[in-house]
C-alpha cells in the first residue's frame, strides 16, 4: 500500500453504500488450477505461467481446452445479488497471463476467438447484471501482460534486477497504446454501464501512463471510478492489500479485496478455507471503518463455483440479510476507537448498530454517544429493556438487557436509536 497524501473520493454513493461486493478471478490457469505437467505452485494459482516460467507458445494453447459447460452467469448473479447480499461484482476482463475473457477486436487471444466453446463470458455476465440491477466492475491488469511481449513482468520468485533489465528493455508505451487502451475501450463501450475500472499494480508506469489509463476509462464513462492501484496516486479510491484492514482513522473512501482461501485463481489443492463467522467480523469491521469488502470467487474451468466458496457466502449472506440495514449505507464511526473481543459497531444517521459475536448475558456499552431512545434486535424488531448508568470514570454506561434465547447466541445485532440533537 502506497502512501496517500489525499483523501480518496469516488464522488460515487452507490460505492460509499456498498460496503460488499463480489471478486471473481477466472481465466485459462482455473483450467491448471494450480498444477502444471506435474508440477505443482506454491503461489497464488493465476500466477501460475509467471511462477512455473510456462513459455506463452505454451501457455496459450490452454485456450483449447476452455469450455466451461457448467458456467450460469445468471445462477451466479442471482445467488451474489439474493444469497449473499453483494452490492456489486467485479470481474478479471484480462488478468495478468493477458488473455481477455470477452470478444476483443484488439487481440485474438480472447475467450471468443481462441476457444472452441466461442462463449463470449463479459457478454453473459453483463446481460445477468441488468437483469438483477446488480453494478459490474471490470479488473484490468494495465501493467503486465506476460503475452504481450511489451507488457511488463515481475517475478514471484524475486529475480528483480534481470527483469528490471529486461522490462526497460520493453516498449510499453506501445502496448499501452495498441493493447491496454484499445482493450480498455472495448470493454467500456460493449457492455452497458461498467461501475469501476479495478487496475492492478503500476509497476513502473510513469504518472502520465497511469493518467491516460485513467482518462480513457473516463473519456468512455465520466461515473466509473477506478482503483487505487493503478498508481501514482491517480486512482479514486484506496486498495488495501488481501484481506488487510488498515488502522483508524482512515478518511475516504477505501475497499479491501480478500481470498476465502489462499488463492485468488481456483487451485484445487487450496482447502484453508477461511470461516464464515471471521468473514461475517471482518464484513463489520470494515464498514465500521469505511471501507468495502471485496470477497473473491475463483471457479473451476468448467465454471462451477468451488461448493465450500457457495457454503461460505451463503452463511455470511443470511447474516447479511437479515441485518442489512447495520451494513449497508453505513457511514465510518468514531465512537468505538478500540477493540472489543465480542462486538464491532456501525453506525449510520441516529442509529449505532451492535454486532454481537460472542454469547453475552447483557450488553454493556460505553459513551455511545446521544441518548439512547430504544433498543432493537434488527433481524426481528423486539424491543429491549437498557438502563444508563454512569461510571466511576465519570462515563455512561448503557446496559442492555438480553432475553433468555439470546444470551446463548452468537453472530446477532442489536439496534440503539440515539436522540437527536
Ligand atoms: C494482485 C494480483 O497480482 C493478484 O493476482 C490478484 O489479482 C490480486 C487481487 O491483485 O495482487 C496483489 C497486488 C498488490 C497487493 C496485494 C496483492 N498489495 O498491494 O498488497
Amino acid at each position: 500500500m502506497t502512501k496517500i497524501d489525499r483523501v480518496p473520493d469516488t464522488k460515487q454513493q452507490w460505492f460509499k453504500d456498498a460496503k460488499y461486493g463480489l471478486f471473481i478471478h477466472w481465466g485459462l490457469y482455473s483450467i491448471l488450477a494450480g498444477e502444471y505437467k506435474g508440477k505443482k505452485t506454491d503461489h497464488i494459482s493465476e500466477w501460475i505461467m509467471n511462477s512455473l516460467g510456462i513459455p506463452a507458445e505454451e501457455y496459450e494453447k490452454l485456450a483449447k481446452e476452455f469450455d466451461p459447460t457448467e458456467f450460469n452467469a445468471d445462477e451466479l448473479v442471482r445467488r451474489a445479488k439474493e444469497d449473499w447480499g453483494m452490492k456489486y461484482i467485479v470481474f478479471t476482463s484480462k488478468h495478468h497471463e493477458g488473455f481477455a475473457m470477452y470478444h476483443s477486436k484488439v487481440s485474438p487471444y480472447n475467450v471468443v476467438d481462441a476457444t472452441p466453446c466461442g462463449r463470449d463470458i463479459l457478454r453473459e455476465l453483463a446481460d445477468a447484471c441488468r437483469k438483477y440491477d446488480m453494478k459490474l466492475g471490470l479488473y484490468y491488469s494495465q501493467s503486465q501482460d506476460w503475452h504481450d511481449p511489451n507488457g511488463y513482468v515481475s517475478h514471484a520468485n524475486g529475480g528483480e534486477d534481470q527483469l528490471k533489465d529486461d522490462n526497460d528493455k520493453k516498449d510499453f508505451q506501445y502496448y499501452l497504446d495498441h493493447k491496454v487502451k484499445p482493450q480498455l475501450k472495448e470493454i467500456l463501450s460493449e457492455y452497458g454501464d461498467i461501475c469501476l475500472i479495478w487496475f492492478d499494480t503500476p509497476m513502473g508506469m510513469t504518472i502520465e501512463q497511469s493518467r491516460e489509463c485513467v482518462e480513457t476509462v473516463k473519456s468512455m464513462q465520466p461515473d466509473c471510478i477506478v482503483s487505487g492501484r493503478v498508481g501514482n496516486q491517480l486512482g479514486d479510491y484506496m486498495t488495501t492489500g488481501d484481506n488487510f484492514i488498515p488502522r483508524l482513522p482512515f478518511e475516504g473512501d477505501w475497499e479491501v479485496p480478500a481470498t476465502l482461501n489462499d488463492t485468488w485463481g481456483y487451485n484445487k489443492d487450496d482447502n484453508e478455507w477461511k470461516n464464515p463467522d471471521d468473514i461475517i467480523r471482518l464484513l463489520v469491521k470494515i464498514s465500521s471503518r469505511g471501507g468495502n469488502y471485496l470477497l473473491n470467487i475463483g471457479p473451476k474451468a468448467s465454471g462451477e463455483v468451488p461448493k465450500e466458496s457457495i457454503e461460505i457466502l451463503n452463511t455470511v449472506g443470511r447474516y447479511v440479510n437479515q441485518n442489512a440495514d447495520g451494513v449497508f449505507g453505513t457511514r465510518r464511526i468514531d465512537v468505538y476507537p478500540y477493540e472489543l473481543d465480542w462486538a464491532e459497531f456501525t453506525g449510520k444517521d441516529h442509529k449505532l448498530f451492535i454486532h454481537v459475536f460472542k454469547p453475552r448475558k447483557r450488553l454493556e456499552i460505553l459513551n455511545c454517544g446521544n441518548n439512547v431512545t430504544k433498543a432493537y434486535v434488527l433481524r426481528d424488531g423486539r424491543e429491549l429493556e437498557f438502563d444508563v448508568s454512569p461510571t466511576c470514570e465519570g462515563d455512561t454506561m448503557i446496559n442492555v438487557e438480553l432475553p433468555k434465547d439470546l444470551r446463548e447466541e452468537k453472530n446477532y445485532c442489536v439496534c440503539l436509536e440515539l436522540e437527536e440533537v
